[in-house]
Parts: C-alpha cells; structure tokens; sequence
C-alpha cells in the first residue's frame, strides 16, 4: 500500500514509519521538526540522543534493505502538502502532524494558538488534499481516549445510542477534554466526521490512550533508530517518566490522589493496531472510532508495579504524592469499550514484570543523561 505518514520523526511517528516499510508498504513521511525544536526551546531533550530523520531512514535501508522517503515540510503548508498528495498518490494517510503534549498547549498563550493552529488546520488541510487528489484515500488519524474525559457512564467507541422522549438517536460520544491539547482532538475528530457526511471521505479516528515502551523490532537492530523517548514534564508520559525516575533514584511523582485511571498500551501495540485500521479501511463516507489501548490502570497502579519491577533489580523506588498541577478527577468511574480492534485480530502485550524489567534495565544503560531538573511539573492547568 502507499501509505503518507504525516508526523513521521516523533516518538510514533518514527517506529511507524519503520514498521509498515517492513511490512512491504511504500512509505512516505513529512515531518517539519516541531518536536525536536521544541525540546531544543524547552531545554529537554530526549533520554537517547536520535539521528536527524534523513540519516535514520539511510540507518534504517542500509541495515534492513527497507527504504522510507523523507519530505521535510509542514502538513499546515497547503500548497506542500497537496504537491505531496499529488507526486506520491497515496492509497492512505497516517496522520499523526499533530502537537501531543497536553502541557505543552497549556504553557501559555503562544502554545495555545500553536496546538489550536497547528492540530486544526494540518487537519483540514489534509482533508482538502484528500478532497483534491483521491476521495477513496482513507484517513487515518491518531487521536486520544483523553476526548472523553471521565464520565460516569462506560465510554463506546466514539458514538452513543441515546433514547430521549420516547426517539432514538445514535450521536457521536459526548466530549469532556481535559486540556487545550485533548480539545483540538475533540475539535479535529467533529471536524472529520462532518467531511464524512458531507464529502463521503472515510476516516479512522484512533482514540488512543497513554502508550509506554523504548523500542521496536525494527528499532532494536539499531540503538540509533530507537524512538524519540521524552521522559520531563511536558513531552514524557507517565509510565515513560516513572521509569526514568526509578532508575534515578527520583520518587515517583504521582500527581494528586493518583486515582486517575486511563487505557494504556505497549508501543508495538499502537503500530499493529494502525496496521489493523489500514488493512481494514472506513467505508466512503464514514467516520470510523476505536479506542486503541490495551488495558486500563490508575497512577497509582503503575508507581506500584515499577516499584515492584524495581524491587528486584535492586532499585529502591520510592513513591511520592505531589499536588496535581492538572485540573482533572483523581477518582472516578472508568470502563471504555475497545473491542474494535481486538475483533480485527490485535493480540496486545500487557504491562508484566519482565516488560517492565527489560525497559528499566535499557533506562539504566543511560543513567548519566538524565537530568533531574526536567521531572518536576511546570506547567499547572489553574488560573494563579
Ligand atoms: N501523571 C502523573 N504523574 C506524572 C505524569 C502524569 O500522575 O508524572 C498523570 C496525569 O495527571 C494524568 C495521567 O498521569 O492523569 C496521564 O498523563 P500523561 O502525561 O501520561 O498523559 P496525557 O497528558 O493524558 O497525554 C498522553 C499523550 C497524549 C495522548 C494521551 C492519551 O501525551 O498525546 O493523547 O496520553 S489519554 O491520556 O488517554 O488522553
């Protein structure tokens, strides 16, 4: 398949792109550096120093014979990205050009308007170059469980059958984001599904929740292809983070109660589960939801388990509450549906003690770059 992967240097991004190339797929990726120059900006880089994206696809053809174009751009530049759309004809798009962090776009005001920008309008773009060059093309989109919020009712996978006054409706899931960043997720996934109906493009809305992991497969033939793997407080994930402090002897920072619970998977997960949604393309004209993640666990849930993988490995892990600089429930009900893609055939890994074992002991290979100046949060969500 042609496959166009939008975002293709960050921490998904990268391994994707490496993973379908194996997979015999043609893969194009655009990325315009946004991550990178921002950590630069930010002053946090990542654990493991990465190659600039031209000299990992030439690691990656001369060590695996798998090439995968690189087209340095931005997918907000129309004009670059239709040009795109046009000499590659892709049969499919992986769209992943969008800024993650949840801290990142609540930073500030100038943070704001990029995320909004920056995730709204490489959106829309992306659906006029489908619109312009190949209506049949399917639209991948990565997007987050985080649009959901936490309500008190189990989470479908993306709609909501609903009886009112005695009529039926089937409505698209109702939204509670909890960060400027989640919203655009909210924003971009109403933006899609009214494409669907009006234009009949067929997207695949791929709510995914926190994912962990150092490698891949294909990252594994080479430290040097390994993902970009943010461990501070703004770009890390959480399970990312906890690890990185267990082997600096950092105690664990969760966040308020630590009740907070969410769908977590591996990373070689969210690739299979991409794999799976592009094989089984959206129908035309319609607006596709999974909710990509393989089980759920509080915070609290995971500081115990990496205290207890630590425990063995001789790492005396402690764990500590700190005020939570976000505005969200540390306690609540959570049980979202996600056998979309279990019925397509995903076989998920599941957060074990070896799992956890093998990355903290490829953490501690890396044990002088770590700073400890980047764990504690800096950015909090309330007005001061
Ligand atoms: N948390 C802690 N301690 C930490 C870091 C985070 O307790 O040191 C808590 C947060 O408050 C939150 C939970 O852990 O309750 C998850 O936080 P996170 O930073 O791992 O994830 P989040 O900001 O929600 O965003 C990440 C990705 C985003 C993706 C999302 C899926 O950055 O791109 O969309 O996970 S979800 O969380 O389901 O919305």
């Amino acid at each position: 398949m042609r496959i166009l992967l939008l975002g293709g240097d960050g921490y998904l991004g990268w391994a994707t792109a490496m993973y379908l190339s194996h997979q015999g797929d043609e893969v194009t990726v655009v990325y315009n550096y946004f991550r990178r120059r921002a950590c630069l900006e930010l002053d946090c880089e990542p654990l493991f120093p990465v190659p600039n994206l031209h000299r990992r696809a030439a690691l990656w053809e001369a060590g695996s014979g798998f090439k995968v174009k690189v087209q340095i751009g931005d997918a907000c530049d129309y004009p670059f990205l239709q040009d795109i759309f046009r000499r590659f004809q892709p049969e499919a798009v992986v769209h992943y050009a969008e800024q993650p962090a949840a801290p990142y776009s609540m930073m500030g005001h100038k943070e704001a308007i990029f995320t909004l920008t920056n995730n709204l309008v490489s959106t829309a773009n992306v659906i006029h170059a489908v619109k312009a060059t190949n209506l049949d093309c399917h639209l991948v989109k990565l997007g987050t469980m985080g649009v959901y919020g936490t309500p008190n009712i189990d989470i479908e996978e993306g709609y909501l059958e609903v009886e009112h006054k005695g009529r039926k409706h089937t409505c698209l899931y109702p939204k509670a984001p909890g960060s400027l960043y989640h919203l655009t997720k909210a924003q971009d996934g109403d933006m899609l599904y009214f494409y669907c109906r009006i234009w009949g493009i067929r997207v695949t809305d791929l709510n995914q929740g926190p994912v962990y992991g150092i490698d891949t497969d294909e990252s594994r033939q080479d430290d040097r292809l390994a993902p970009i793997f943010n461990y501070d407080d703004i770009f890390g994930t959480v399970l990312n983070r906890f690890l990185v402090q267990a082997v600096a002897g950092i105690p664990l920072t969760v966040y308020g109660q630590g009740g907070q619970t969410r769908g977590y998977l591996n990373i070689r997960d969210t690739l299979a589960c991409v794999e799976l949604a592009l094989r089984h393309p959206a129908n035309p004209g319609q607006y596709r939801v999974f909710n990509q993640f393989a089980e759920t666990f509080s915070v609290n849930d995971l500081a115990k388990k990496v205290q207890d993988a630590g425990r063995d490995l001789g790492l005396e892990v402690r764990i500590q509450t700190i005020p939570n600089p976000r505005q969200e429930a540390e306690q609540h009900y959570y049980q979202p549906v996600h056998t979309g893609l279990l019925s397509l055939g995903l076989e998920p890994h599941y957060l074990d003690k070896p799992i956890l074992q093998e990355m903290l002991l490829k953490v501690a290979q890396s044990r002088e770059r770590i700073r400890r100046e980047l764990i504690m949060p800096r950015v909090h969500w309330e007005v001061k």
